[in-house]
């Protein structure tokens, strides 16, 4: 077990050469998205005061125009990955396309690509609700030095070299898996340092707690809804509590420490469910599957779902490994 408030640095330094492919220049992305996280951690929570501040026109206190965050977080990760000359392409919910990132030498010999959603629920942001980062990385598929292509971006979550989330909550948390398990890093604020808090994190096998939106019960299909009136029935351990922050990152992190099951199922009005594959399920699904998790489309292991498109949705439930094979029971039993 790592020794706990050893810093993120120190603890990328000490595992680098347990990772497979340790040529350092994982530990420099990790390193770069640590730097980032800051930064963004910095805009997110001063947000409310940006618009007292920014009060006299569309500008904010530095003068700057006022950004959406969302655009804001998409800006400052794009740009401190350029920087670092670590990855030859990033995919991102905010961009339309890939960006192919050519270094400074025309060699070009970074060799992985990073899929982002820069704030995921920023929604949450006018309310003063959690929101996160969430980051996806793995090896090119073409040759190092040529231009990147979609089928860079396009892989199965499997293929995953490393994935985790930033949590700006009541601390701000990085949470992230090279392959060897799930460590969260807790910032200090006032060191700018961020210090392991909650090393190993695993999901219990079982839980009481599920995520859903039951706004959107009626257009489910029957197996979510038998399942989610099995969490509420009076019989043995049920019911269990309902808890839906809005916010994935935030209501996995805190299933993953209580136990639990979070789903975002497909419906009438949302045919392959809201989260996108690439940026968002694969992420969290190869954290779950280190955390001793389960992540499916309610049929399919996610990270062995091929993908066909940068932000194709899929149905998503992830989280104890007992709860998500429940619901199982209940969709098998009406598929
Ligand atoms: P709904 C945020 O927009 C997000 O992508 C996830 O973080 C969150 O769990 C979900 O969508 C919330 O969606 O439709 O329930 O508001």
């Amino acid at each position: 077990m790592p020794k706990k408030n050893k810093t993120l640095g120190e603890f990328i330094i000490e595992n680098q050469s347990s990772f497979q492919y340790s040529s350092g220049e994982l530990s420099k992305l990790i390193n770069a998205i640590r730097l980032a996280a800051k930064v963004v951690n910095h805009e997110v929570n001063k947000a409310g005061l940006v618009d007292i501040l920014g009060a006299a026109g569309d500008t904010n206190i530095q003068g700057e125009d006022q950004q959406k965050l969302d655009v804001m977080a998409n800006d400052k990760f794009i740009q401190t990955l350029k920087n670092r000359e670590i990855v030859c392409g990033i995919a991102s919910e905010e961009e339309d396309d890939f960006i192919s990132i050519n270094s400074s030498d025309d060699r070009n010999q970074n060799k992985y690509v990073v899929l982002i959603d820069p704030l995921d629920g920023s929604s949450n942001i006018d309310v003063n609700v959690s929101v996160g980062t969430i980051f996806s990385i793995y090896r090119r598929i073409t040759p190092v030095g040529s231009p990147v292509e979609m089928k860079d971006f396009l892989q199965k979550g499997s293929e995953q070299v490393a994935a985790g989330y930033v949590v700006y909550g009541t601390s701000t948390m990085l949470v992230y898996s090279t392959g060897a398990g799930v460590n969260g890093f807790t910032l200090n604020p006032a060191l700018g340092t961020f210090y392991l808090s909650h090393p190993n994190m695993e999901f219990p096998e079982d839980g009481k707690i599920y995520s859903v939106n039951e706004g959107n019960y009626v257009h489910f299909l029957q197996g979510v809804k038998d399942y989610i009136k099995y969490c509420q029935k009076e019989e043995g351990d049920r019911p269990y509590t309902s808890r839906y922050i809005g916010s994935l990152v935030s209501d996995f992190h805190r299933n993953m420490i209580k136990g639990g099951i979070y789903m975002y199922p497909k419906s009438s009005i949302a045919e392959n469910g809201k989260l996108r594959l690439l940026y968002e399920c694969n992420p969290m699904a190869y954290l779950a599957e280190q955390a001793n998790g389960v992540a499916t489309d309610g049929f399919r292991r996610i990270l062995d779902i091929e993908p066909t498109e940068l932000h194709q949705r899929v149905p998503f439930f992830c989280g104890s490994k007992n709860m998500v094979n429940k619901l199982h029971e209940f969709m098998a039993k009406n598929a």
